[in-house]
């Protein structure tokens, strides 16, 4: 996605509803997929009113008036089960401020979009665990974010980006982009290549069984990494679940799998230093509890049985999606330096080869939360 210009940000601005005059903007957070930007606005009474504002990645996700659909959805239902449990609607669910045409989004003359939500105040999204306690607090809100949704029509839903977590499916285009190799990079990671090649069997694992209805499909977020996550900063709870492009049909075990991959390695997602990258199980297990704790009693015994697999499988999916992207020519994952999706993808495998060692402390992990 070419950058965004101040003009293209000051235009954008004037066609929300917004509360306040603008004083100033940064980019913000450290999202892969979308432009994210604090506005910082004041009222006649000198208070601060944030809002994040967002041009959506239209590479991504193909149809913006399906995304905003899904989200206005999402969130309205969210909205009310809050309010019924006697929660703040304002901080506990994202909220999409309108257009003055009561749109959900704009769209500028060059075809680019922009949404606004209002900023979740007095929290903060995390890149790593900054406690064990804030570790299982955002499992307990990851479980209880698709606990909530657990009754929300999923035929209600678009698919926003066709085959997601086909794992599958994101094999084969990997065999693909390897036989182009294009950009003839594949010579730069060979043995990376080989270890995703080895573990064919591994890709379907989880997919075969939703086929067969051993595992059922249900509204999840499909994208559970902490910093989609607001901890409140008095209270360390999960304050509120962001990020919601990909909430649509999907497993439990991958909303499950991918706060694992990031959450309990040991490193950050683009460590250069490959020694330093492991997953802990003692945040596996901190983690394992709080998310099953969240789901209340909504999870079957099958698929806490398989908790492990959703961590070894969303690692190794996203190290594919890595390598794919860097073979590709870096076209998808947003890189800060050269290599960045290598890095990325090498930190993923790592993981991948140490959670396969480690899949008998994960058993008996999950047994005692079953
Ligand atoms: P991406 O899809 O690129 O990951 P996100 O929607 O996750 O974009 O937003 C990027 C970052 O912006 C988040 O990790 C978070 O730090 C911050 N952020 C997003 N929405 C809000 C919000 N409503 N309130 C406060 N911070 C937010
Ligand atoms: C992207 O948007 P963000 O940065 O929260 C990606 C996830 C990957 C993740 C890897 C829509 O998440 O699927 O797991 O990067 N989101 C999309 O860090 O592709
Ligand atoms: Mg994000």
């Amino acid at each position: 996605m070419d950058a965004t210009t101040n003009v293209e940000i000051l235009d954008a601005v004037k066609q929300f509803k917004l509360t306040g005059r603008l004083i100033n903007y940064l980019p913000w957070g450290n999202g892969h997929i979308n432009e994210t930007f604090c506005l910082f606005c004041e009222d006649d009474n000198n208070n601060e009113i944030k809002y994040i504002l967002q041009r959506m990645n239209i590479d991504v996700f193909k149809n913006p008036d399906e995304l905003m659909e899904n989200i206005l959805g999402v969130t309205s239902h969210l909205r009310k089960k809050i309010i019924k449990n006697g929660g703040d609607p304002n901080r506990e669910t994202m909220n999409v401020i309108m257009t003055l045409d009561n749109k959900p989004y704009y769209r500028n003359d060059l075809g680019h979009c922009f949404r606004v939500y209002t900023f979740i105040t007095d929290s903060t999204s995390y890149d790593a665990p900054s406690s064990n306690d804030d570790f299982y607090e955002s499992g307990v809100a990851f479980g209880r974010f698709q606990s909530l949704l657990s009754d929300y029509d999923a035929s209600k839903l678009h698919e926003t980006i066709k085959n997601f977590h086909n794992t599958t499916d994101r094999f084969n285009n990997f065999k693909k982009d390897l036989a182009s190799d294009k950009l003839n990079r594949a010579k730069d990671c060979e043995g990376e290549i080989k270890f995703i090649l080895e573990r064919e069997k591994l890709a379907s694992f989880l997919m075969d069984k939703l086929n067969n209805g051993e595992l059922p499909l249900r509204v999840t977020h499909n994208d559970t990494k902490l910093n989609n996550i607001m901890l409140d900063d008095k209270t360390h709870k999960g304050i509120c679940i962001i990020d919601l492009d990909t909430t649509m049909p999907g497993l439990a075990l991958n909303d499950f799998g991918d706060s694992i991959r990031f959450g309990a390695s040991t490193a950050a997602e683009d460590e250069t230093d490959l020694s330093k990258v492991s997953c802990s199980m003692e945040l596996f297990e901190i983690y394992t509890k709080g998310f099953i704790e969240g789901c209340d009693g909504k999870l079957t015994n099958k698929e806490i049985e398989l908790l492990p697999y959703g961590a070894i499988i969303m690692t190794f999916e996203c190290g594919m999606r890595f390598l794919t992207d860097y073979l590709e020519g870096d076209t998808y994952f947003r890189i800060h330096r050269e290599h960045h999706n290598l890095d990325r993808a090498r930190t993923q495998l790592k993981l991948v080869a140490d959670m396969e060692n480690k899949l008998p402390i994960m058993n008996e992990i999950v047994k005692k939360y079953m």
